[in-house]
């Protein structure tokens, strides 16, 4: 078919596109365009990146099951750099106001970054279980088949970090036709079992329920623990894993479900001692939570408590193999991390922190560029740990140096085998509860021994619908406002009136809205803060 003939067939004009913090994201009726555009930008990608393959994921994450989107992945598994994000929204509208002006707008952008669409171009795709994805995976590949020399890997159905892995294993093995989707499961299980029988691990401390949203993870998680074996075939169990009734996607579950609510999600049978944890809809993210024995109350185990938990592992394997003084180890923030946490990574454990602004993208940024091991999560339990070349590097020749230390070869094999354990492209719900459940079988923590190492702050984060999010402004990681005029002011003065106390208003980066963050004291001190600030703003 022609250019203008697939464009017919797929586009539709009229709506406004923009790629945001996550790619592109809509209600469904109106994404076949931009998955049309998506698939051209993918091509001159990775062309412009010499063939390298390059991703691209279909899913809306954590909304609902109408909604879906796409982001476009690069070869070592990032998110598409930042300054091509213009260029992927200058081409969905485009198309969204005509065929000429998608091929006028196509043919400068091709000219300005100089790119040969006769060479050939190495496309990866995959898709989340919704159901709109196979219609919406129709208009990409029609994108895609607009150039004449194009290779797609269509790997189906896949977690996003799964897409990213695979996208980077792709570009990187010395036999790219050999990776498939059981590349994933393979080294994931090889590295959790290599790990468990270092500290001879033959059980958890706990059983841990899996609420994976409705959503993809659940047939993925699945996979790999029927793959792992007894150990966590016994202690493991998948709940919420109705990926083909598409309505019940992240519908009371899932990890956004349980962190907005502060409870448990469907079909969850809470029993104390015993852990939980909750996926989103395309398993990037995962928090964990438990009940106490006692007052038998709901305590949530979020990002933060997971970045804590990692450094206080990765801390001590420095220090008893000597290099905490050598590699530089830090932990990424964002304004929404408790308090407490803070506070905690600060003070007791003794290992810096940054804050940068919300989204994977500056997180992941600071990681790589600050640290040799940077560890980042945001509140809502998003993200991995990265580890440097030089770690990599000094790790393996201190292997070498060391194997007549017993205790030294542990830590350093650990650290190692680590690193391997968490996904280094990308935050990854499944290696991150990996990573989770070994540090707590290596500690021989309890959920509330994990949560014992320090108390969070009482916090309120509440929306507030306002007619124009794009005044307000805000600098310092998102912690202060610089318009509109005057608004910081009055926030920073009722924070006065609340001992201990801490807000922040910052404009949403994916819904039509702005966010209101308070902490405090008492929770009825955060929740009267952030209701007066939210007052403010209105
Ligand atoms: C996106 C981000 C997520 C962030 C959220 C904030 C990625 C892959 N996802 O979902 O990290 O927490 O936006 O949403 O970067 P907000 O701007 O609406 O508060
Ligand atoms: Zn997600």
């Amino acid at each position: 078919m022609s250019f203008r003939d697939l464009y017919e067939q797929y586009c539709k004009q009229g709506h406004a596109y923009t790629y945001g913090t996550a790619g592109f994201r809509a209600h469904n009726s109106v994404l076949d365009t931009v998955m049309f555009t998506t698939g051209i930008v993918a091509v001159l990608r990775s062309i412009y990146l010499k063939s390298k393959f390059v991703g691209v994921m279909i899913t809306a994450s954590h909304n609902p099951p109408e909604d879906n989107g796409v982001k476009v992945v690069e070869p070592y598994g990032e998110m598409l750099v930042q300054n091509w994000e213009p260029i992927a929204t200058k081409l969905a509208n485009a198309a969204s106001s005509s065929f000429t002006q998608l091929e006028s707008t196509l043919q400068s952008i091709i000219a300005e970054l100089n790119i040969d669409t006769t060479q050939l171009a190495n496309i990866t795709v995959a898709r989340d279980s919704r159901e709109s994805g196979p219609r919406l995976l129709a208009a990409l590949k029609a994108g895609i088949s607009v150039f004449p020399a194009v290779k797609i890997i269509d790997f189906e159905l896949l977690t996003t970090p799964q897409l990213h892995f695979l996208v980077y294993s792709l570009n990187t093995s010395s036999q790219p036709s050999q990776v498939r989707d059981s590349t994933y499961y393979d080294h994931f299980v090889s590295i959790w079992n290599q790990l468990t029988q270092l500290y001879e691990v033959t059980e958890l401390p706990f059983h841990l329920t899996i609420d994976c949203a409705n959503g993809i993870g659940a047939d993925k998680v699945k996979q790999l623990i029927s793959q792992a074996g007894h150990m966590l075939e016994n202690s493991l169990t998948a709940v919420n894993g109705e990926t083909k009734t598409f309505q019940l996607l992240n519908e009371s579950c899932g990890a956004d479900f349980v962190k907005t609510n502060q409870t448990f999600p469907a079909n969850c049978n809470p029993k104390p001692s015993q852990l939980y944890c909750s996926f989103d809809g395309d398993a990037d993210r995962v928090v964990f939570y438990y009940v106490d024995g006692k007052e038998n109350k709901f305590h949530l185990l979020d990002g933060d408590k997971i970045a804590t938990l990692l450094a206080k592992l990765i801390a001590d394997l420095l220090r008893d193999c000597g290099l905490s003084d050598t590699l530089k180890l830090g932990v990424v923030q964002t304004a929404y991390a408790n308090g407490s946490s803070t506070k905690y990574i600060t003070d007791k454990l003794k290992i810096p922190v940054s804050c940068t602004k919300t989204g994977v993208k500056h997180l992941h940024h600071e990681a790589v560029s600050r640290y040799d091991i940077g560890i980042y999560f945001e509140a809502n339990g998003h993200g991995t740990v990265i580890f440097s070349r030089e770690f990599l590097e000094t790790v393996d020749s201190r292997l070498q140096e060391t194997s007549g230390n017993e205790q030294q070869y542990k830590s350093l094999l650990s650290l190692k085998l680590l690193s391997q354990l968490i996904n280094q492209t990308v935050g990854d719900a499944i290696s991150d509860m990996l990573a989770v459940i070994a540090t707590l079988s290596i500690f021989n923590l309890k959920p509330e021994d994990w949560d014992g190492c320090y108390q969070d702050l009482p916090n309120r984060l509440t929306k507030v619908i306002v007619p124009d999010r794009s005044v307000f402004v805000s600098t310092n990681a998102e912690r202060q406002l610089l318009s509109p005029e005057g608004l910081q002011a009055k926030i920073d003065l009722l924070v006065t009136q609340f001992p201990n106390s801490r807000s922040f208003v910052r404009a949403s980066g994916t819904e039509d809205a702005v966010r209101v963050y308070a902490e405090a004291e008492t929770t009825e001190s955060a929740i009267e803060l952030a209701t007066k600030v939210g007052e403010l703003v209105k």
